[in-house]
């Protein structure tokens, strides 16, 4: 490995360094050496400090058999220079470590890198003096440097875990760690060697230790999900992509789920045929791809019933390629969904296991009792080896960064913030400790994405803001708690709508124990991260509070306030540019509603469904009763579907009825009353009322306990169900035990907040709802009670209520109202706000994940009303979906 400058490093090193610079950058990996190119080049003095004795980060450390990357070299490569591109060659699809640190080596050279890098030297701490707006850094080599900005550039996976193994430092022969091989490698020729871990490490090196060791055992605690990586040349229609335009190649990949070029697919797994869906996981087998299964479909990162196809699919490879049954069971992964824990590529992988001088020992069958002078004694045997592998893993994102010592403001310690998980502001930075950023830190996209890419993204983020900081003569930054409580949430939330939570894996931080239990990346992808950090820039830096010479600013708030799915929703409307709905014709807006139906989940299978038609106030209206699968008689719920009182039918509200009545174990009886502008105010609630008395008269006739009948409604359907509540009050029943009423519309006051702050852009407007209005009653009568429920004098004597409200919802404010003025009147009421959701979110089943919470609490509360307890339908409704969710590279 040449390296140029290490001479003048050498002489230098042992003399400690106490200077001050701009910045100082601790790791000289893909992160470090672009920072320190990037800040160099904006005029920044700028020095890395770095424990190993060259460049190359995990490249550098990783040196064990068969370590590559699996992110393809054309995609795993620098952009920030067309020149570079231009005359590097990639000599694999995938290229080896070696390849990799030569890149790293070259980059360093272009770049005349290494004269501002300190080797071999390892940082002690970093405490940040505030009456000096200075970071002390301080390293074993005696340092002292006093920088204006500290840059972690220590990678997500370069701290190896100790190995939690009992006897662990007893073996007396040959040791290694597949996180620091020996540089000259290893020779295992005529030796019994055991590898312990069967991760990504473990998978790319066990195949090449097998064709070694006379013979190899491998400890498996948890069988990962591997493919064959098929690696070889460059493939030729990525290489013609990349060639064709460079630049435009490399602008699709900054603005992709993954930072690899690709099409977010709008394809749900278990909407195609089982043949389709069969084709499309071979075409993903076939093309050695680690991303091609997410960018297959839609929801099998979401979705459990979805993944599960997969998982079975691969399942079925691994049966066939591994001739021993009894290996081939304990080789298929089971406990957990695919792309939960980091699935890998590989080469030989499962036919290794075929091999005579390879064996699998199921550590879960047959636990490790300990590790002895000799070898390693299981609960059944002991087994003698001449060398052990640990591929056992890192303290992934946090390790790297708490193993510092690194002290913010009042001397608090970092470790000591992030005891129950990491706080960060994008990733980027940490409220109390200023002027100190993080590379691909936890909280942004990292291990989830194309490494080169996020590292970019980043440096370029932070240099472009000490440029503006420079101009403007401001010399501290740091995140609001405001910004930063929100960011944590949103990331948390994304989180919580995919199946990463449900797995024990290191993303989680379940591998370390003790370590909290957190998801620690970004899971709402590169190009909505990416979106984000520049909104945060165009928003005067939302978020970051700046200090200086050139005086104190803030624009303190929170970045990405709607949930992930909602996001997503938005964006697809935007692109599919759907009609006003106000500036249609009635039956054009009917049209378009049922429209946007189409191709929607369908909601969760029930017992039965059977129409039918029950008298309305002027006539016979349609019905549909839903049944659950368990035993009768149940309960009845009368459920009115929304649509401004001029849209919708049986039809636009069936996967949310389907969802209520599994998810409440009752009956769920929908009704559709007549619409405006043919039948005015108050036809609808007429209507309605009429069908609750037939109901409640007919109970046992639609398989439901008498007297159990509760009433629920959606947007003009909570309307409805308010205001029959009131109307039954008034005629003395029927008995009704309880309301639902979801974003329901309670009176036409649209000066409220909630009219002005959400008018736009949520799909339902505030013109669209005057036009709702106007189609469906006069201006005198809109302040009847009738129609705007919340105008009743006397709300005393009402049933119990839930009141379901969302944040970005211009019905918001009506409905608070309605649930103050209930609890007011002394009604047992329950005001559920939803945070970051739409009018629209919580009858969106399967669609929008992030309202199931909701949908479960008004499941709860009918159950509650209805005097159920809980059926197994309701633990069925797990999480199925549409979120597409990235499982990128570390
Ligand atoms: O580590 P891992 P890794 N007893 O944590 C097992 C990136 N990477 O070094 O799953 C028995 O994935 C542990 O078992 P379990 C990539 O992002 C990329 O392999 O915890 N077994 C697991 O099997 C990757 O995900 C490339 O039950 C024990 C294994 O050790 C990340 O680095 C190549 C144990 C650890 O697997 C980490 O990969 C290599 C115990 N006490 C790495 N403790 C590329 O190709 C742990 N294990 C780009």
């Amino acid at each position: 490995m040449p390296k140029q400058g290490m001479a003048a490093d050498r002489r230098s090193r042992d003399e400690p360094m106490n200077s001050e610079v701009d910045v100082v950058v601790v790791g000289a990996g893909f992160a470090g050496l672009y920072t320190l190119h990037r800040l160099r080049r904006a005029g920044f003095s700028a020095v890395v400090l770095e424990r190993a004795d060259d460049v190359g980060g995990t490249w550098y450390w990783n040196r064990y058999p068969g370590a590559r990357c699996d992110i393809e070299s054309l995609d795993y490569s620098y952009s920030f220079d067309p020149e570079l591109e231009k005359e590097w060659r990639w000599s694999e699809r995938y290229a080896t470590q070696p390849e990799i640190l030569r890149y790293l080596g070259h980059v360093a050279d272009r770049y005349d890198l290494r004269r501002d890098i300190r080797f071999e030297t390892r940082i002690e701490s970093a405490t940040w003096d505030g009456a000096a707006r200075r970071w002390r850094i301080r390293t074993d080599r005696g340092d002292e440097i006093r920088c204006r900005f500290y840059v972690m550039a220590t990678g997500c996976l370069s701290v190896p875990k100790t190995p939690d193994v009992p006897g662990y430092g007893r073996f007396e022969g040959d040791v290694y760690f597949t996180g620091r091989w020996p540089h000259d490698g290893v020779d295992f020729t005529g030796k019994r060697v055991a590898v312990i871990g069967t991760g990504s490490s473990g998978i790319q090196s066990i195949p090449l230790i097998a064709e070694q060791a006379v013979q190899l055992t491998v400890f498996q605690r948890t069988p990962n999900f591997t493919r064959p990586a098929h690696n070889g040349p460059v493939t030729s229609t990525k290489k013609v992509a990349y060639e064709r335009d460079r630049a435009a190649y490399r602008e699709a990949a900054r603005w992709s789920l993954a930072g690899v070029p690709s099409e977010r697919s709008l394809v749900r797994a278990l909407s195609v045929a089982p043949e389709e869906r069969r084709a499309a996981y071979e075409a993903g087998y076939a093309s050695g791809d680690l991303l091609a299964f997410s960018a297959a479909f839609a929801d099998v990162g979401s979705n459990p019933e979805a993944n599960e196809t997969l998982c079975e699919f691969l399942r079925e490879k691994i049966r066939s390629i591994v001739r021993d049954p009894e290996t081939a069971d304990a080789l298929t992964p089971k406990n957990h969904y695919y792309g939960t824990k980091r699935p890998c590529l590989d080469t030989n992988y499962y036919e290794t296991f075929n091999r005579p001088n390879v064996r699998l020992v199921d550590v879960r069958r047959d636990p490790i009792k300990t590790i002895t002078e000799h070898g390693i004694d299981t609960a059944s045997r002991s087994y003698g080896f001449d060398a052990l592998v640990f591929a056992t893993g890192f303290d992934a994102l946090t390790g790297p960064i708490v193993a510092v010592d690194i002290r913010g403001r009042e001397g608090r310690s970092l470790a000591e913030k992030w005891m129950d998980g990491p706080k960060t502001y994008l990733g980027l930075m940490t409220t109390g400790f200023p002027n100190f950023f993080m590379i691909t830190g936890p909280g942004s996209p990292s291990v989830l994405s194309n490494m080169v890419v996020s590292i970019e993204q980043h440096v370029d983020w932070i240099a472009a803001c000490l440029e503006r900081m420079r101009a403007e003569r401001l010399d501290v930054v740091e995140p609001t708690s405001v910004a930063e409580a929100g960011w944590v949430q949103h990331v948390n939330d994304c989180a919580d709508i995919t199946l990463f939570p449900t797995a024990d894996s290191w993303y989680m931080g379940a591998n370390v124990p003790g370590k909290p239990r957190v998801f620690l990346p970004y899971v709402g992808g590169v190009d909505r991260y990416r979106k984000t950090c520049d909104d945060v820039v165009r928003r005067a830096y939302l978020g970051l509070a700046f200090d200086g010479p050139g005086g104190a600013r803030c624009a303190d708030g929170v970045v990405n306030r709607l949930q992930l799915d909602v996001w997503t929703v938005l964006d697809l409307v935007t692109e599919f540019g759907l009609p006003r709905i106000e500036t249609l014709s009635v039956p054009d807006a009917r049209a378009t509603f049922a429209a946007m139906a189409i191709g929607r989940p369908p909601g969760p299978e029930v017992g039965d469904v059977a129409d039918g038609t029950l008298p309305g106030a002027a006539g016979p209206i349609a019905y549909r009763r839903y049944r659950p699968a368990s035993p009768g008689p149940h309960p009845i719920v009368v459920y009115f579907h929304g649509g401004g009182w001029v849209l919708g039918d049986l039809e636009s509200d069936d996967p949310f009825c389907r969802d209520l009545c599994c998810r409440s174990d009752a009956i769920v009886v929908s009704v559709e009353y007549r619409l405006a502008p043919e039948a005015r105010f108050p036809a609808a609630v007429d209507d309605g009322f009429a069908a609750v008395r037939w109901i409640a008269a007919n109970a046992d006739r639609l398989g439901g306990v008498p007297g159990k009948l509760a009433l629920c409604g959606w947007s003009a359907g909570g309307n409805i169900a308010a205001v029959i509540c009131q109307m039954a009050r008034a005629a003395g029943g029927p008995a009704i035990v309880g309301q639902v009423l979801v974003t329901p519309a309670t009176d036409p006051d649209f000066t409220r907040a909630s009219y002005v702050e959400n008018g736009e852009g949520y799909i339902l407007t505030t013109p669209m709802m005057k036009w709702f209005w106007d189609h469906y009653a006069d201006p005198a009568d809109r302040t009847q009670p009738k129609a705007a429920p919340l105008r009743a004098r006397d709300l005393a004597g009402l049933p119990p209520a839930l009141v379901v409200t969302c944040e970005f919802d211009p019905l918001r404010d009506e409905g608070a109202a309605y649930a103050e003025a209930l609890a007011a009147a002394g009604v047992d009421t329950r005001h559920l706000p939803c945070r970051g959701q739409i009018h629209t979110s919580v009858p969106a089943v399967d669609v929008i994940l992030s309202a199931r919470g909701a949908r479960a609490e008004i499941a709860a509360a009918l159950r509650r009303f209805l005097g159920t307890t809980l059926g197994h339908a309701e633990q069925r409704r797990a999480r199925p979906a549409v979120a597409a969710v990235p499982v990128g590279t570390g």
